[in-house]
């Protein structure tokens, strides 16, 4: 199996580019983001919760993501592999990674960690909140509180992978197509 975590700050290109690499190499994608949407629009209760805490810019806590990526994986163990994007964002929820792969006898590859500074983030989101009416892409402040969660629950996470020797950092700024191939590279050289 390979299964690889996209890492970065809100608006660095994670689904992005997970979307490139579902393709190229068949991969089961599992954002927690895009979960956590598809239970807001069918109105569950899980939903409703999630859209306040989203709406804020805050992380939704922990066992609830946990739960939902586990029944993902439980699905689809005879898949080649997994692309997790936006999970782990805490450190509580890599462990509980680490923990659900190794039961199923296999673990992550790699951390491929996307940077750009926080200024072309806001501009992003903010135009993606324009384009798509997504509501926690609306507001700068909200956008920024997003940012400071990244910075003070998930950042840590490149420390937790670097000690496994398995971050590896790409520059997420310019074009797609030229990331992505940054991307191949990297998983080509594994
Ligand atoms: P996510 O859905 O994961 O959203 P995101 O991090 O904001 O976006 P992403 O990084 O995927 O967007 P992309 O860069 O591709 O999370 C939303 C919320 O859900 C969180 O705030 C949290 O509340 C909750 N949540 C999700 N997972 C959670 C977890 N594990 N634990 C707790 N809470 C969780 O795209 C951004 C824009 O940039 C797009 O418009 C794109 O077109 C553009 N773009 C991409 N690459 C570009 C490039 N190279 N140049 C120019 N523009 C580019």
């Amino acid at each position: 199996m390979l299964n690889l975590v996209l890492f970065g700050p809100p608006g660095a290109g994670k689904g992005t580019q997970a979307n490139l690499l579902i393709n190229r190499y068949n991969l089961i994608h599992l954002s927690t983001g895009d979960l956590l949407r598809n239970e807001i629009a069918a109105k569950t209760k899980l939903g409703l919760e999630a859209k306040s805490i989203m709406d804020k810019g805050n992380l939704v806590p922990d066992n609830v993501v946990i739960g939902m990526i586990a029944k993902k994986i439980d699905l689809n163990v005879d898949s080649n592999g997994f692309i997790f994007d936006g999970f782990p964002r805490t450190v509580a929820q890599a462990i509980a990674l680490d923990n659900l792969l190794k039961e199923k006898k296999t673990s992550i590859n790699i951390m491929l960690s996307l940077k750009v500074e926080d200024i072309e983030l806001i501009k992003r989101l903010l135009k993606r909140g324009k384009d798509s009416g997504r509501s926690d892409d609306q507001d700068k402040n909200i956008i920024t509180n997003r940012i400071n969660e990244y910075n003070n629950k998930t950042a840590p996470l490149k420390e937790y992978y670097s000690e496994q020797n398995k971050l590896r950092e790409i520059d997420g700024i310019g074009p797609v197509n030229n990331i992505a191939l940054n991307i191949n590279k990297v998983i080509e050289n594994l």
